[in-house]
């Protein structure tokens, strides 16, 4: 029997996500909202009840010609006559439970990691359930959070050993999520066949919309993707559009919402004016859900990061992530500690970032961090090979399907598809403090008003930044680097008022 396992549902029957709700009622709204496969997982009750509720649950799912399966309990499949069962590392083991149900028995197995999914796969498994992707309130004890990544490494192993099981993933997804998890995950042969959820259906007042909306996203290509990318191939092209974008953004005057570090929360503040973009400095994760809806965009600035910095930033990013608003990424000292790395991983695995930028160092630390544990943290943090920086820089983009910035003497930006290096800037931006961390609120500022192309909006903001940079550099009255902190704000000012197509070249496609 080939099984749709694009939109699977796992019941749960706890006060805390069903509620006073009926399950079979749930089930079937659900299922008549587009889900394709029903696993009845009750943790619980006995076996009597569990029979009882498996047998409503048969007769809903059998109406609708979906299959069944049943959490756990091998012999309350065969009482209820579901389709199979599902079954956890510490449950009964594959080969026993495919001699009892018999070769038709759709078996699925929960893998962690590669080996778990490796052996279950060989050993004849119907489908993988792959998690846990994202912590969750649902299951508490779940072995260790994955996130994207560690999903994609299965597929990837997966692919490479020519085994076509069907997958599917599951931990905390939900709409906010689901488009970016199928598509962060696929390997280059191997994508997810669906997404399981528990609470983002059973949790919802109304399960039927809950499980239509999931599936109408399952099946479409993500928004935070650029839509007009394919338009811009060319460095003139890019280029001739950026003194109209910069206009835009002092007409539109963005909400630039910076969670970011003590040290420059003044500084960005004055450069978002500077620039013609309205900032306001609002760490409490509380507050984004207001400001998300405001069409601006968030920067979350690792720079100070704290236990409670960290719950913020990610109550922030998903308020975002939620509205389609543009969100950057600044990993400061991403690899400096322990917990840095850590909050990298927190951090990349509860949200999509539209733009992450940093330095050499940063941006090789987040991209060995979010190839989960397996390579160097440390990887790529001595090279100082031009190409090498590119190639790591367009590998991140591609891999999370973003934009990524690697600042430095020469810059690198890429989309995956498109790489470029920049080497605009002046010398004393390595002198002040917060001038990473202040180009990260310019770009966001430019990302709040292109949306089209996300590649050209972070152009448009590293250029005006840089450019003004090079000209207070040149001033007469410029001294040093405190002399440059007001001329620069000054200059900043300038160019962002200018709309001279001459003041933004020297941009070079990078190889
Ligand atoms: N298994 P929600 S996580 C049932 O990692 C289950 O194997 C998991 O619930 C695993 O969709 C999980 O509400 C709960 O986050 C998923
Ligand atoms: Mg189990």
């Amino acid at each position: 029997m080939a099984i749709d396992y694009s939109l699977y549902l796992v019941t749960d029957s706890t006060q805390a996500i069903l509620g006073d709700k009926d399950l079979a009622s749930v089930v079937e709204a659900a299922v008549e909202g587009g889900v394709t496969v029903v696993q009845y997982r009750d943790k619980t009750s006995e076996t009597a009840s569990l029979i009882r509720m498996g047998k409503r649950l048969r007769a809903i799912t059998q109406k609708y010609n979906v299959p069944l399966l049943i959490n756990d309990h091998v012999a309350v499949a065969q009482a209820v006559g579901a389709d199979g069962v599902h079954l956890g590392q510490e449950d009964m083991d594959l080969g026993t439970a495919r001699r009892i149900l018999g070769p038709d028995a759709v078996i699925g197995v929960t893998a962690n990691n590669l080996s778990e999914a490796v052996v279950a796969a060989s050993e004849g498994a119907s489908y993988l359930g792959i998690g846990t992707v994202y912590a969750t309130p649902t299951k508490e004890n779940t072995k260790s959070i994955i996130g994207t990544a560690g999903v994609k490494k299965i597929l990837h192993r997966l692919s490479t050993m020519n085994m076509t099981i069907p997958t599917v993933a599951i931990g905390g997804l939900n709409a906010s999520n689901v488009q970016r998890v199928m598509f962060q995950t696929k390997a280059p042969t191997k994508r997810l066949d669906g997404v399981a959820v528990v609470s983002a259906i059973v949790a919802t007042e109304d399960p039927k919309a809950a499980a239509s909306r999931l599936k109408i996203l399952i099946g479409r290509v993500p928004v935070s993707m650029s839509p007009r990318a394919g338009e811009n191939q060319h460095v003139e092209k890019l280029l001739s559009q950026i003194p109209s974008i910069v206009k835009d953004l002092s007409i539109k005057s963005p909400l630039c919402h910076n969670m970011t570090n003590l040290v420059v929360q003044n500084f960005a503040a004055n450069v978002a004016l500077c620039i013609g973009a309205s900032p306001i400095m609002a760490n409490y994760g509380e507050e984004a859900k207001d400001l998300a809806g405001l069409g601006g965009a968030l920067v979350i600035n690792m720079g100070t990061v704290t236990p409670d910095g960290l719950t913020n930033y990610i109550q922030a990013i998903r308020a975002y992530n939620e509205v389609g608003g543009s969100v950057l990424f600044d990993p400061v000292g991403a690899g400096a500690t322990t917990v840095r790395r850590q909050s990298v991983r927190t951090l990349m695995s509860n949200g999509y970032f539209d733009l992450i930028k940093g330095n050499e160092n940063e941006i090789a630390t987040v991209h060995g961090e979010s190839m989960v544990q397996q390579k160097g943290v440390d990887m790529g943090a001595s090279t100082t090979d031009e190409s090498a920086k590119a190639h790591i820089v367009q590998k991140l983009a591609a891999r999370e399907r973003n934009v990524v910035l690697m600042t430095g003497r020469t810059d690198y930006l890429s989309d995956g598809d498109r790489t470029y290096a920049i080497k605009n800037g002046h010398h004393y931006l390595g002198n002040i403090t917060g001038s990473g961390c202040t180009l990260g609120t310019t770009i966001a500022a430019f990302l709040a008003v292109h949306k089209e192309d996300k590649l050209l909006a972070a152009l448009a903001g590293i250029l005006l930044y840089e450019i003004a940079a090079e000209q207070a550099g040149q001033r007469e009255d410029v001294k040093g680097p405190g002399t440059f902190v007001p001329a620069f704000l000054d200059q900043l000012y300038r160019v962002a008022q200018s709309t001279s197509k001459d003041d933004y070249q020297w941009l070079q496609a990078a190889n």
